[in-house]
């Protein structure tokens, strides 16, 4: 299944390779930021806009998930979270005009960077059967339209609503309202392609799916753990929360296939001394792991704990956990051999950390896609969390879990009820508050979905938000599912490649950002999120919409939710004209969220209840905190073969491309380079800078390709390789999936090299 690399497009892929840097931010980051913003939005409007940022007055920046501090920096923003900005606030424009200059077939032929850069959407468009233009339709014909579609279904399972991670907890809560009083659970997310392996883990053994610790925490700890995330590019201001810490006296260590920049040193951009200095050394240990070897090397650190006496907290195991007898003998039959094979580490690197594990009174482990996006993700996070119980890390102050949120409110998202497996006590409370009987089938998750799509099971997809087909694995089996489809419906705010691949009709909804002034008829809203932390605050956007006819997202479920239930009892009306109302009844379904309306007028907001937090206690259903002990893997390799992860460029926020370049990772132009270890590559016969396909071998002897890769030599792990996705998703099989949370595998694809 090959993939073509999109044509008639201006952008040319010609990377330029200079090696890695080893600091990031600095006054480059500044330089780039005001570029780039500048470039967008001009001078004016982005100074204006900019320091609105995670102000308590202001929006929550639509970037990353980190908290922000409870006095923010006037700046209290950073270089990926200004472009993201940018991004939404460009002056560009996509009109109806736009697409009658490009038919469909062209629009399918460009890259997603070009999709993404023609500017905001401003017309609700439609796509008649057999037509090959978008063309402009009315609100209330495009809304009727989806509700005919919906109502002749032979059931409600035979539609989806997926969410991408942006949606306000107002919008969220109304969204999956709608679908359940519509009669399913058909309620995919981007969350079950980032962090649901952390969600299933966290849930299965501490009871709360979610991080216990708060950004004090973090400046509090003697000792933190960063495994599997690249916060530099994708969480920029987690490293002025690293680098507290480390002033503080903390240590850190690094567990990562790849020496990022970001975790080496930071050059603080809000201090003098980061700007002009030689700002602040991150990680006092590099851990560089082989790809899917966390699980492993936690399982021997625990095996160590165990065996060094005194270094359990035989109190905290007593009185809090079960299980500890069968973790302690897994870890009797662990061996170096295998712990060394799986790793790639030696072991006076191990015995290195351990000394600092114990030498820490205050213990974090922070993690995100590298330790998610692997088969055995479930039982990796699972081993984080017997390391943390093994000394009682959890519920302490400046110690815990932190699993580091990707999309804005992904979090929040999911506390609302965005979730194809939603508990049993959530239904009942939703059911009793808008007096309906909630469909108690779980639904499809997003490969479960694309699987639907496929086989025909499923007609109609709708979408708030994102990029479902670039982001999803299999790019050729999922843009195959989607042409199956009856109809297609996106909410979005820019165009991207979801809109090019359709079913037999398509529909694409504007809507507002949230940098944007919301309007109803009560006078202008605010929204609500929640960020990696559980902190909830208002946000509130100040520009004005990118054209006057855009409808929130709120406003388009209120509307079609009017239309396709015609006998519902939800006030949909009143909670279009003022959300104040939709929080009262979040207050009233949801726990923690008492006296909603105003709890949000706090400066910063209120954090969410989270029991092993707070008390130590557990809720699962034993009322104590598990240890676990799965059997420990790692992914076989076949000879002349490597391991691809799939990650984020610095230029880009998942498939929005913003740029062409890596800055810390000394990429410029390009995007289809794949990075190798020198000694690696030369085994197997490419030089830098020598061009190759990648294939990827599937345990069903299936293979996929994508075609025409630098490869570049890098200082990865041996054995290792990287690509960045979207471009290499097409390499992910879709049954590639992990154990328990079903996320796709994207960081462990065996791949062959062949010159292109
Ligand atoms: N600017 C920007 N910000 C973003 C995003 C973005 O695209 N751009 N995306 C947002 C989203 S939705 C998310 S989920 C987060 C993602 O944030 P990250 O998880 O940081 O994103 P990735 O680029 O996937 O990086 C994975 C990191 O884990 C390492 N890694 C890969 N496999 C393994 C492994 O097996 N073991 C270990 N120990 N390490 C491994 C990689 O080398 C890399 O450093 O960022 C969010 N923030
Ligand atoms: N191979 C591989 N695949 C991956 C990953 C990986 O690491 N490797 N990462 C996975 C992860 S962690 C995630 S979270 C998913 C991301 O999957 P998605 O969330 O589906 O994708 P995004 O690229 O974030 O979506 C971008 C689009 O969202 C729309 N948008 C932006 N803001 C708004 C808004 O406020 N409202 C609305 N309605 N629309 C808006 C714009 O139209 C934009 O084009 O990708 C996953 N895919
Ligand atoms: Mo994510």
């Amino acid at each position: 299944m090959p993939s073509k690399p999109p044509s008639g497009d201006p952008v040319q892929d010609a990377p330029e390779v200079s090696g890695p840097q080893h600091a990031a931010a600095g006054p480059a980051a500044v330089g780039h930021t005001l570029r780039m913003v500048r470039e967008q939005m001009g001078v004016t409007r982005a100074a204006r806009t900019l320091l609105r940022v995670n102000q308590p007055d202001g929006f929550d920046c639509p970037g990353c998930a980190w908290p922000e501090p409870g006095k923010p920096h006037t700046a209290e923003f950073c270089e990926n979270g200004a472009k993201a900005v940018a991004e939404e606030a460009t002056r560009l424009r996509v009109t109806p005009a736009f697409f009658e200059e490009h038919p469909l077939p062209d629009l399918a032929g460009r890259s997603g960077y070009w999709l993404g850069r023609q500017g905001r959407l401003t017309h609700p468009m439609y796509l008649a059967e057999g037509d090959d233009h978008y063309r402009p339709i009315g609100w209330s014909a495009a809304l009727d339209l989806i509700a005919e579609e919906l109502r002749s279904l032979s059931g409600p399972d035979e539609a989806v609503f997926y969410t991408s991670g942006r949606t306000s907890n107002e919008a969220a809560f109304l969204y999956q309202l709608f679908a359940r009083e519509f009669g399913t659970n058909n309620l995919p997310d981007c969350s079950n392609m980032c962090h649901e392996s952390s969600g299933s883990a966290l849930t299965e053994t501490l009871g709360v799916g979610k991080g216990s610790v708060l950004l004090e925490d973090l400046h509090r700890a003697d000792l933190i753990i960063v495994a599997g995330q690249n916060p530099g590019t994708n969480h920029p201001r987690m490293l002025s929360a690293l680098e507290r810490a480390k002033q503080s006296g903390a240590r850190i260590i690094t567990v990562n296939p790849l020496p990022e920049a970001g975790m080496e040193r930071f050059k603080n951009p809000q201090t003098a001394r980061g700007l002009a200095g030689g700002g602040t050394a991150l990680t006092d240990l590099f851990l560089q792991i082989r790809l899917g070897g966390d699980q492993a090397l936690f399982r021997m650190l625990n095996k160590l704990l165990i065996d060094t006496p005194g270094a359990v907290d035989e109190d905290f195991v007593r009185d809090h956990t079960l299980g500890y007898e069968t973790l302690a003998d897994a870890a009797r039959a662990t061996g170096w051999d295998e712990t060394l094979r799986a790793t790639g580490l030696d072991r006076e690197a191990i015995e290195q950390a351990l000394a600092m594990i114990l030498a820490s009174e205050r213990t974090i482990v922070c993690w995100a896609m590298g330790l998610t996006q692997h088969k055995h993700a479930v039982p990796t996070v699972k081993e984080v969390v017997n390391f943390l119980l093994l000394r009682g890390n959890i519920g302490r102050p400046g110690a815990g879990v932190c699993p580091v949120r990707g999309h804005s409110n992904v979090q929040g998202d999911r506390t609302m009820g965005i979730f194809e497996r939603p508990a049993a006590a959530f239904l009942d409370a939703l059911g009793a508050e808008f007096g309906f009987d909630p469909p108690r089938e779980h639904g499809l998750d997003t490969v479960r979905s694309i699987r639907a799509l496929r086989d025909g099971r499923v007609k109609v997809f709708f979408a708030m938000g994102g990029n479902f087909v670039a982001a999803s694995p299999d790019t050729a089996v999922t843009e195959d599912a989607m042409r199956r489809a009856r109809l297609t419906v996106h909410v979005s705010t820019k165009l991207n490649r979801s809109h090019c691949v359709t079913g037999t009709r398509a529909l694409i909804l504007p809507t507002l950002g949230r940098t944007e002034r919301d309007t109803q008829a009560s006078g202008d809203q605010v929204v609500t999120v929640e960020d990696s932390m559980g902190m909830v605050h208002a946000s509130r956007g100040r520009l004005a919409p990118a054209d006057p006819g855009l409808l929130s997202e709120t406003a388009i479920v209120c509307r079609l939710a009017r239309r396709v239930l015609p006998a519902s009892r939800t006030p949909w009306e009143q909670f279009e004209r003022d959300y104040a109302t939709i929080r009262d009844r979040i207050a009233r379904v949801i726990p923690g969220f008492e006296d909603f309306n105003h709890r949000i007028t706090a400066p910063g907001g209120f954090a969410l209840p989270h029991a092993p937090r707070d008390s130590r206690s557990f809720p699962t259903p034993s009322g104590r905190a598990h240890f676990t002990a799965a059997p420990v893997e790692h992914p076989h390799v076949p000879e002349g073969r490597l391991l691809l992860q799939t990650l984020r460029s610095h230029d880009q926020y998942n498939t929005t491309v913003y740029g062409l370049d890596d800055r810390y990772r000394g990429i410029k132009g390009g995007r289809r380079v794949v990075l190798v270890h020198p000694e690696d590559a030369r085994a197997l016969g490419f030089a830098d800078g020598a061009y190759a396909d990648l294939t990827s071998e599937w345990t069903d002897g299936t293979t996929r390709t994508a075609p025409g890769f630098r490869v570049v030599h890098y200082p990865t792990a041996r054995g290792c390789a990287a690509a960045y996705f979207p471009e290499a998703n097409v390499l992910v099989p879709l049954d590639a999936t992990a154990d328990t949370s079903n996320t796709p595998a994207g960081k462990s694809v065996v791949i062959r090299l062949t010159p292109a």
